[in-house]
């Protein structure tokens, strides 16, 4: 069974059950004035945060510039060698990105694997990345809405683990759905 996962950036909040995230999830989609009531029962700050959220997918706010969107480490700690992706990137298998770490002083890439050793993310406000287990999208994922500085994917049983994934404004994130 794949679990879904949700990690809410401005609040420092892991949402490790499924089910608990889906509903969260489906609320933000929701589009009633009343979508609030919804998440009536979660932690105040983080429902301030949420309702934060809600402007961008509601188009009450737009985000900004869409390149680096969001940047993937190899390290815990953002460590390592780094890539920036874009809002629209739909990045379907990770070893395809394995020569796309970064440039040597003199401007020759450096060849880095990216498949299973992704051990931290920023995303930008306004933007959200779904990182899956596996490649096209397939068995666990995790939704991490920007801001988001999750600096510690091992410690949330992320590390070395992503495979696929897709960066989007937060508007679209029924695209990962
Ligand atoms: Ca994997």
């Amino acid at each position: 069974m794949s679990e879904f996962q949700l990690y809410i950036g401005q609040a420092d909040q892991f949402i490790s059950d499924s089910k608990e995230a889906r509903r969260i999830v489906e609320a933000l989609l929701t589009e009633t004035k009343e979508w609030s009531n919804l998440i009536s029962d979660v932690d105040s700050t983080v429902r301030e945060i949420l309702q934060d959220i809600k402007k961008y997918v509601n188009g009450e706010m737009y985000p900004g510039e869409p390149s680096n969107a969001a940047i993937i480490y190899r390290e815990p700690g953002a460590g390592g060698a780094s890539r920036g992706l874009n809002s629209g990137d739909y990045l379907t298998n990770f070893q395809d990105l394995h020569h796309q770490g970064g440039k040597t002083l003199i401007g020759s890439p450096i060849w880095v694997e990216w498949n299973d050793r992704v051990n931290a993310i920023n995303v930008r406000e306004g933007f959200f990345i779904a990182v899956y287990e596996h490649a096209n999208f397939g068995g666990d994922k995790l939704i991490v809405l920007g801001p988001a500085r999750l600096h510690n994917l091992p410690g949330i049983n992320w590390g070395d683990k992503i495979s696929s994934a897709m960066v989007y404004p937060v508007n679209e994130i029924k695209r990962a759905w």
